[in-house]
């Protein structure tokens, strides 16, 4: 196996070859998942973006189709950026992309229907010219800074809506349309979010949550019973943060709730590298499924050398926690038909300094569930208040360094010998009055090449310590470990590039590095089968 396809990965989505990012317009219709992604036809670069298209029966398996979306037109001659699908009662799917017009990157809204609305492929895309481009910027909208419509809603009042990311300097702004048929759109008052500091908005994506259970809800559904959510995609440091709030469609205006920060420290569906991500309702199943891009961490060089470049990360059910202050991410439950030949570690403890082997599971390819149980808390170490940013609380600490309560967790992607290896671990810390868990992504020891980005990725987790337990799920690819802390509340996917620690040269272990002995409960470990992406 050569250099190149040592680091590509066996159930994430990723084509042949060539460069891809963000995840366009998936949705489930006539039986089948569609997914679009930003694509480079020429090379393992980013450039001379088209909208690659794959079908699938299970989100796991997929088949490549020909491209839907190119630059055949004036308004989009320079590339057709981002954008979603709707579903529109009575006339099928309908896509809404962004089209570059210009060298200057000017940025106009498109739209395109299915050529052959019965074709359950939906293979060719057509894009009237007598209505497009739909939306345009006027005066006042930065016209290169206009991108990315979202999934539209229905609601009583007769009209469509759709949001579309924006900026004004460096103030984030989320862009209201309103249509009566989907064709003519108008821009309400305001936008119906904005927020300072932010910088660009990319990829909005606004949506409401069940306040009870699992079951998700279209895009257009409003009432009590419901919470919405806003994500945006920051450019500037190439994460997303979101809130919970509450939609007022009478005003066209979302409130965020005051229980986290609208800004750089609020809330991520991921801590590590997950990036303009989208999600959909999918009716079949009563639930939302959250599709993201993972960029590679290696050089330019290297991917131009591998001949492919970024990844989707795993379809992710997504619903509002019972806490109503956060969501909850789970991979979707097709994913459990690769898991082949299961290994078990039960009540193994673990004392300060300990690590185990999980023996006869394919390292490299594998689904991994365990439970960590402690018996106290009471050597957590001190939290000091001013570490207000996990990943650098994640760098200083590592998982080397001796803790009280942790760190302890999987040592993923490991060599024999431990020169490579990419923890994923838990630390407790004692603060004033309640504890504060760290969770951890850690590739600083991912591999003993240079020239890598290995960043200590890290989150806050928001857990109920009174069980004495903490869950964790690690689906590890080759180059991709991402893992779900405590149930799907605190998520990091990290891109690694092991030397040593590949094929059967790969180990996985479980540790311990803090001074209160740790029990690892019931640990399941899966081989993980190959997905079939054609
Ligand atoms: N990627 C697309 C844009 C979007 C950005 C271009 C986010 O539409 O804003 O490939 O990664």
């Amino acid at each position: 196996i050569s250099v190149s396809d040592q680091h590509r990965t066996a159930y994430h989505f990723q084509p042949p070859r060539n460069w891809i990012n963000d995840p366009n317009g998936p949705m489930y219709y006539n039986g089948y998942y569609h997914l679009f992604y930003q694509y480079n036809p020429n090379g393992s670069v980013w450039g001379n973006i088209v909208w690659a298209h794959s079908v699938s029966k299970d989100l796991v398996n997929w088949k490549a189709l020909e491209h839907a979306i190119y630059p055949s037109k004036p308004f989009d001659k320079f590339g057709c950026w981002s954008g979603s699908t709707t579903v529109v009662p009575g006339k099928g799917p309908v896509i809404l992309y962004t089209g570059i017009t210009d060298d200057k990157n000017t940025q106009v809204q498109c739209y395109a229907v299915p050529e052959d609305p019965s074709d359950p492929l939906l293979v060719k895309w057509v894009k009237p010219d007598d209505i497009n481009p739909i939306v345009i910027a006027d005066k006042g909208v930065n016209g290169s800074a206009f991108r990315d419509p979202t999934t539209a809603w229905w609601s009583k009042d007769g009209h469509w809506r759709m949001l579309v990311g924006s900026r004004k300097k460096h103030k984030g702004i989320a862009y209201l349309y309103k249509s009566k048929d989907f064709i003519k759109w108008v821009k309400a008052k305001h936008p119906i979010h904005s927020k300072s500091s932010t910088g660009m908005w990319e990829c909005p994506d606004f949506f409401p949550v069940a306040l009870e259970g699992k079951e998700a809800l279209d895009t257009g559904v409003i009432g009590n019973n419901v919470k919405h959510v806003l994500k945006n995609s920051l450019d500037m440091t190439r994460f997303e943060y979101y809130t919970l709030g509450t939609y007022f469609p009478n005003m066209d205006k979302y409130v965020p709730d005051n229980t986290s920060e609208d800004g750089w420290g609020g809330l991520r569906y991921d801590y590590g590298n997950f990036y303009a991500s989208k999600s959909f309702f999918d009716p079949s199943k009563n639930r939302r499924i959250l599709w993201g891009w993972a960029n590679e961490s290696d050089s330019k060089e290297d991917d131009v050398n591998k001949g492919w470049a970024g990844i989707q990360a795993i379809p992710r059910t997504i619903w509002l926690d019972p806490s109503k202050r956060q969501l909850l991410q789970w991979p979707i439950e097709e994913l459990n038909s690769l898991r082949g030949k299961e290994v078990k570690m039960n009540n193994q403890k673990l004392n300060k300094g300990d690590y185990v082997e999980v023996k006869g599971v394919t390292a490299p390819q594998a689904d991994v569930e365990a439970t960590f149980s402690f018996s106290s808390l009471d050597k957590a170490e001190a939290f000091d208040p001013s570490w207000v940013n996990a990943q650098d609380l994640c760098a200083q600490k590592g998982s080397k360094l001796q803790g009280g309560v942790g760190p302890f967790g999987l040592l993923t992607l490991a060599s024999q010998d431990l020169e490579e290896f990419t923890p994923v671990f838990f630390r407790i810390f004692k603060a004033a009055n309640k504890h504060v868990v760290l969770m951890c992504s850690d590739a600083t020891s991912s591999s003993i090449k240079s020239n890598l980005y290995k960043p200590s990725f890290a989150g806050f987790l928001d857990v109920d310590l009174t069980t004495s337990k903490i869950p964790l799920r690690s689906l590890i690819d080759h180059s991709v470990v991402e893992s779900f802390g405590a149930g799907g509340k605190t998520n990091i996917l990290s891109r690694v590039y092991p030397a040593l620690a590949v094929g059967d040269q790969a180990h996985l272990f479980v540790f311990n590095n803090g001074t209160e002995p740790i029990t690892v409960e019931n640990l399941q470990a899966w081989s993980m089968g190959k997905a079939d992406i054609k």
